[in-house]
């Protein structure tokens, strides 16, 4: 396997200008692959125009894990007052035409037919901002909270402003995904991250990780069992804003919330998707349309359990 960590300056990961063979290639041995373009200027500007929207709650309320209740209304705040005051918020695509309209980009589209297959759909995505001196989110797998049945969960994660060390960008461990392990989480207090839970006990180290610094507008395509995690934006560096956005292969059940009434496990199957590539074959049981935004709890420096 190809030692990415002698390659970890600001340019050296591979920055592929199209889904071709050599993107698919790398995405298989290293669990992510990088996308040059896979946003044009005036679509990350778009989603950063709607980022504001968002927070200001033109698009509706979000559901908030972080604003004390009689907190200062959004009309009263500047604007960096209040995108301080989300980290991240999840489902942006429900309201929000730019990130509805990123889900389908034609080129991160096509990246995700030559990891996933022909039949893609999608199932979330989560809009972060990541002002100034906000938390990352210590080591997981997407796959612990998203389960597939054929281990197709991929991400997109599309930078909306240049992503360095400094500011938080992703660090991945390469390779990670390779022994379709999930490992265990549990909650940690470490002030770099977020509330989200900490994976442990897998056989890499930390000096094995790569940051990811990209420019706005590249996608970090990865697989749903890479280890991967961000630290604090650490301050003076403006916004770390990137969306997320969760696909998978259409031919998997998505086992994500429980069964219903009198449904089998084995068969759960939650609906409240948007197919982006070929086929539904479960298109005969209909869509849902139940999730709406919401945005998790942080503080500066870490969780505010
Ligand atoms: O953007 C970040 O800082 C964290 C994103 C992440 O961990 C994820 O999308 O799973």
């Amino acid at each position: 396997m190809t030692d990415l960590r002698a390659s970890t300056n600001r340019t050296a990961l591979p920055l592929f200008d199209a889904a071709d063979d050599a993107f698919a290639a790398h995405y298989a041995e290293h669990g992510f692959a990088l996308l040059a373009d896979a946003l044009t200027r005036e679509e990350v500007a778009a989603l950063n125009a709607d980022a504001l929207r968002l927070c200001r709650g033109d698009y509706g309320e979000i559901a908030s894990g972080g604003i004390p209740e009689g907190a200062e209304p959004a009309a009263d705040l500047t604007d960096e007052e209040v995108l301080r005051r989300y980290l991240c918020i999840h489902y942006p695509h429900k309201v929000s035409p730019a990130a509805r309209e990123a889900l389908r980009a034609p080129r991160i589209v096509d990246a995700l037919v030559a990891v996933i297959g022909p039949n893609v759909k999608a199932m979330q995505s989560m809009l972060f901002i990541k002002s100034e001196g906000k938390p990352g989110q210590a080591w997981h797998q997407d796959e612990y909270f998203i389960p597939t049945r054929d281990r197709s969960l991929t991400a997109a994660w599309i930078a909306l402003d240049d992503a360095t060390v400094e500011n938080g960008c992703l660090w991945v461990l390469p390779g990670s995904q390779r022994r379709g392990v999930i490992y265990p989480a549990r909650d940690q207090d470490d002030p770099r991250f977020d509330c989200s839970s900490e994976a442990y006990d897998f056989p890499y180290t930390d000096d094995q990780s790569v940051p990811v610094e990209v420019p706005a507008g590249t996608a970090l395509i990865f697989n749903g069992y890479l280890l991967h995690r961000s630290l604090e934006n650490s301050g003076r560096h403006g916004y770390r804003r990137a969306l997320a956005n969760h696909y998978m292969s259409a031919e998997s059940l998505l086992p994500w919330q429980p069964p219903g009434p009198g449904e089998h496990m084995a068969i759960a199957d939650h609906r409240d998707i948007v197919l982006v590539a070929g086929e539904d074959p479960y298109a005969w049981k209909g869509i849902i349309d139940v999730a709406t935004p919401g945005s998790r709890p942080d503080k500066d420096g870490g969780c505010d359990r």
